[in-house]
């Protein structure tokens, strides 16, 4: 059986999520888009998906018999009504990350998938499918001994002038939020933010870099830097440390070049190349299982306590270094 997908959000990433069902994958085809940008929609059905429909919202997309499972790839701010849609519909989801902006939000969608009784969501945090987040995760698991400190970076190039201080963490840290909690098979109990003095690409609504420390319930102590207008490249760092050793994420692979008495390798500038087979795989994954009527890897528990951080993190952010405490409401057995 071919799964049958609308998407819903046809920007930058519903654009290259639509080319890798169409392209890469198997076992799927995007029969349906949808976009408040209606223009948005008509160029990625001309330039990947001929036979899909349009439809003029996501709920008529979600309610249409063609559609078997369902993509929200969306802004964030519009995901959790069509999560929960998808949920009441009985259509696996993909959503990408954030699942909700709110942590109110996300745990409105976990207690809609409580109550159908199944797994219906995926969350696209398709960190925990690159290859070297998985080595490092064995690495820790098998040779550093138990994690005390983490130091990692966040690095883009550049961001629109609409990006905005807590974007900083919903946007962009949410990805550390959620992939080191799944690298150490642990929970935060606690926020804190400093920052140093801005960059010279910053504005008044922009404070970059920051730097986020989040302490787990094992005692872990994370240090994030989230550099946005970084300038040299897309960078995405990680070193654990524990008891017997420390392992770091390995860097993409890069040629290195011997010029002109240098010995130089490029740095890659765009997420979509950098995270480009994870992407392929998490969506391969949710096609897999979406076809059997469910849904695999990150939860909507996962998003719930991604948010419920995340919103820790943006109090934080105005708290003038003090810390803010980090609590889950209780794990309902669906997730464990
Ligand atoms: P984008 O701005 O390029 O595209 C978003 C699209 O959604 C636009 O075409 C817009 O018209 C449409 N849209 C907005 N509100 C809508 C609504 N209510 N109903 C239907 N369509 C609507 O943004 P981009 O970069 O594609 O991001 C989309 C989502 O994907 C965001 O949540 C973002 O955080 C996430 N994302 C995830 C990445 C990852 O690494 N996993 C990378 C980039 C984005
Ligand atoms: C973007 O939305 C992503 O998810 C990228 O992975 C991240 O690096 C970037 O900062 C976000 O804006």
């Amino acid at each position: 059986m071919t799964l049958q997908i609308g998407v819903i959000g046809c920007g930058m990433i519903g654009r290259d999520h639509t080319r890798r069902i169409q392209q890469v994958l198997t076992g799927a085809k995007v029969v349906a888009l949808s976009d408040v940008n209606q223009a948005n929609a008509e160029s990625v059905r001309d330039d990947f998906a001929p036979e899909a429909m349009i439809y003029a919202t996501g709920e008529a997309l979600i309610g249409s018999t063609d559609v078997h499972a369902v993509l929200v790839t969306s802004w964030g701010a519009t995901h959790e009504p069509y999560v929960l849609a998808a949920i009441a519909a009985g259509k696996p989801v993909f959503c990408e990350k954030p699942l909700a902006t709110t942590a109110e939000g996300a745990r409105r969608i976990v207690e809609a998938e409580v109550a159908y009784g199944k797994k219906l969501v995926q969350v696209g945090f398709m960190r925990r499918y690159d290859a070297g987040y998985l080595a490092l995760k064995k690495a820790v698991e098998q040779h550093t001994g138990a994690p005390i400190l983490v130091h990692a970076a966040h690095r883009n190039p550049s961001v629109p002038e609409a990006y905005i201080t807590p974007m900083a963490i919903h946007d962009t840290m949410i990805h550390e939020i959620d992939v080191l909690r799944w690298l150490l098979n642990d929970d935060y109990v606690s926020a804190r933010v400093l920052y140093p003095r801005n960059a010279a690409r910053s504005h008044t609504k922009l404070r970059d870099p920051q730097v986020v420390i989040l302490e787990t319930a094992k005692g872990v102590l994370i240090d994030v830097e989230i550099f946005v207008n970084c300038q040299y490249g897309y960078d995405i760092r990680c070193e654990v440390i524990g008891e017997a050793g420390a392992a770091s994420l390995p860097e993409p692979m890069a040629i290195a070049i011997r010029l002109d008495a240098k010995n130089q390798s490029p740095i890659l500038t765009d997420w979509k190349d950098r995270f480009v087979a994870s992407y392929d795989v998490e969506l391969q994954d949710f096609i897999v299982a979406a076809a059997k009527g469910s849904a695999t890897g990150p939860t909507a528990w996962d998003g719930y306590a991604a948010a419920v951080a995340a919103d820790a993190c943006v109090q934080a952010q105005e708290s003038g270094g003090d810390a803010v405490a980090i609590e889950l409401s209780v794990r309902p057995a669906l997730y464990n």
